[in-house]
């Protein structure tokens, strides 16, 4: 079974693995909300189909595997990131998925795409992989989940460097610091990766299952208080609705570096 939404992604069935190729090459496969949506709907299919194991891709030889958010779409003077925006949706239906998501990664990985390849459970790539967040490129505040996401792959002090930073973290060094769980051979890459699907494939899916459930709510267990959520939403608000963001993303659609002040 395969499906191509034009612009979007190519979902097919391959011994009973999942495959998402992410598809927007005018865009660099940025995640607009349509390849984000039709992202979700191909995991909602392959659960209804009790597909145990899915792999997102690229297609492959890609110089980018996501240019992360689909600038265009972003808001200004709005959370970019709220609840219910495409990306965050995408995020917990790979999160929520029955089984295991793996990313397989060749080329450049860009800052929303970052997180949701970090999201997924376990990350191939090969040498061309890179992985950078670049929030502070555009002005723009990340979310609150998102932040933990980073920090539980990470940790704070790497993930510190990746967000101020937002260099792309090479694959020698995005394997020692455990973004990737392998780092194989260009020509290995589709072969490890599917090797390792239908070895996890081969287990008790209702235990892979539930113990995928368990690594979700424990690493999300870090609770706040009220008050300091709605704290970090009005510092986040201040950044939403700043020059520096409007002026990064104007500046990224005039093709021009932003000039940023600070307020
Ligand atoms: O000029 P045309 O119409 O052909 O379009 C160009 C780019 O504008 C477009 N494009 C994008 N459109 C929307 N959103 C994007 N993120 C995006 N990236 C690229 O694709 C066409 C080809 O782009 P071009 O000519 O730059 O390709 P390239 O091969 O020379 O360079 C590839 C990249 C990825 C290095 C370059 O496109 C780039 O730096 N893109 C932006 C990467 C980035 O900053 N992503 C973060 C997006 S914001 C996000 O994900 C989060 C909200 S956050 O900011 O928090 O990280």
């Amino acid at each position: 079974m395969s499906s191509t939404q034009p612009g979007t992604v190519i979902s097919e069935v391959q011994n009973n693995i999942g495959i998402i190729t992410l598809s927007n090459p005018a865009k660099r496969n940025a995640l607009s909300q349509s390849l984000l949506m039709a992202m979700i709907d191909a995991l909602t299919e392959f659960q209804k189909q009790r597909v145990p194991v899915v792999i997102i891709r690229a297609a492959a030889g890609v110089k980018i595997w996501s240019a992360g958010h689909d600038i265009a779409e972003l808001q200004t003077h709005e959370d970019p990131l709220g609840y219910f925006d495409g990306l965050e949706q995408g995020l917990r239906a790979i999160q929520r998925f029955h089984g295991p998501v793996i990313a397989m990664v060749q080329g450049g990985v860009w800052g929303g795409a970052c997180d949701l390849a970090l999201t997924c459970d376990i990350l191939i790539g090969d040498q061309s992989s890179t992985f950078a967040i670049t929030p502070v490129k555009l002005g723009l505040p990340y979310n609150v989940s998102g932040v933990q996401h980073f920090i539980n792959r990470v940790g704070i002090n790497i993930a510190k460097e990746m967000f101020f930073t937002a260099d792309p973290v090479p694959s020698q060094r995005a394997k020692e610091i455990g973004i990737l769980n392998h780092l194989v051979q260009t020509s290995e890459l589709e072969n490890f990766t599917m090797t390792m699907a239908l070895r996890i494939a081969s287990h008790s899916s209702m235990s892979v299952s539930v113990i995928k459930e368990q690594f979700r709510l424990l690493s999300s267990a870090n609770p706040i208080t009220p008050e300091t959520f709605e704290m970090i939403q009005g510092l986040r608000k201040k950044v939403y609705r700043s020059h520096d963001y409007a002026e990064g993303i104007k500046a990224f659609m005039e093709k021009r570096q932003p000039v940023f002040t600070g307020e």
